[in-house]
């Protein structure tokens, strides 16, 4: 489905009737053992529990500032080696953690539907890589990814794990509001082999999406017979209008949250309480 179709869609979806959605697991289970496309759409609430914020409420700002400020082309022309501080401090935090049930129970279940011949489409919001790490095979990654860089000036995209990613970023990034920022110059940070700057590979807002991913996952949203929404806010387009968009045309969506959403009246199901505990229950792995 195209862009334009997904937010023709989207419209629709929100006129449709709202109602109170089940928290039946029995019932939910019941409808996912007979379905053959499992579509997942995941945010960040899926890594809370390995210790990674999540982007909303208090435990969503590095100092002073929240994604918004500095998840930005502007920010970052603006002050490269801020924005680059956060991004350090960020995949050195994600260098320390591990993935937690959710994330291995959905490694799993893709392994066990794939051995009865079925389907699951992992997308994911997140750039942390834990899916990956928790065996997930087949991963789309909305937003890009904390260990790839882009290149300002060729636009080479390639992974990068170094740590720290150039050194003179090494000790720098302390999240703590009093921290001062270091004024790195450019010629300091990190550079490309042809001598540009280079930039995390993540989609800031404002920014479009790589128009291949976005294919691929509209691709798996059509095509699914069932869909779980696991810790997402479900406010930041386009990913928002996927699962909205999914339920529209009659398919069960189950979303997964601590809280409710502005979407989950739109949603069959909801089962409140972390994933970590509600994803395995749910796929029973
Ligand atoms: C748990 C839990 C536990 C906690 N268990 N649950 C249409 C309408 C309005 C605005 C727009 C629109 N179209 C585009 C926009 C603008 C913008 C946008 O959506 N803004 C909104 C804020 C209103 N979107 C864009 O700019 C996007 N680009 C775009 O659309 O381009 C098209 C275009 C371009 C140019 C011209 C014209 C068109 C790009 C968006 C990119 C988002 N990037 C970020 C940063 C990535 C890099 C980085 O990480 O630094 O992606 S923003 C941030 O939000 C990050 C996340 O992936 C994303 C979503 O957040 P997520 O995952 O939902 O996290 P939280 O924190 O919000 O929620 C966590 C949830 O978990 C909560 O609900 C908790 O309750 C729950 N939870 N613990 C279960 N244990
Ligand atoms: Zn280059």
């Amino acid at each position: 489905m195209h862009r334009t179709a997904l937010v023709t869609l989207r419209h629709t979806a929100t006129m449709s009737v709202r109602s109170q959605p089940s928290s039946n697991m029995a019932a939910f289970r019941e409808i996912l053992s007979k379905s053959k496309h499992v579509a997942v759409l995941s945010g960040a609430g899926v890594s809370a529990e390995s210790g990674i914020p999540t982007f909303r409420g208090s435990g969503g700002f590095w100092r002073t500032y929240q994604a918004q400020d500095l998840a930005t082309p502007g920010a970052f022309a603006r002050d490269p080696s801020l924005v680059w501080e956060f991004y350090h401090y960020r995949r050195e935090l994600v260098l320390t953690k591990e993935p937690n049930k959710a994330h291995f129970a959905l490694a799993k279940f893709e392994r066990d539907l794939e051995l009865s011949g079925r389907k699951l489409s992992l997308i994911t919001q997140n750039i942390d890589g834990l899916h990956q790490r928790a065996g997930s095979q087949k991963v789309i990654e909305l937003h890009g990814s904390l260990f790839k860089t882009r290149c300002m000036s060729c636009g080479e995209v390639a992974e990068n794990r170094n740590s720290p990613i150039c050194p003179a970023l090494a000790g720098k990034g302390a999240p703590d509001p009093q921290a001062t920022a270091v004024q790195i110059p450019k010629t300091d940070l990190p550079q490309c082999h042809c001598g540009g700057l280079l930039r995390p590979h993540v989609v800031w807002f404002g920014e479009a999406l790589d128009t291949a991913v976005l294919n691929e996952a509209e691709a798996a949203l059509e095509s699914c017979d069932i869909c779980l929404v696991i810790g997402t806010s479900s406010v930041v387009y386009p990913a928002a209008m996927f699962a909205p968009t999914v339920a529209r045309r009659g398919v069960p969506v189950a979303e997964f949250n601590l809280e409710k959403t502005p979407e989950t009246y739109n949603f069959q199901f909801h089962f409140e309480g972390p994933s970590g505990t509600t994803v395995p229950e749910a796929l029973g792995v």
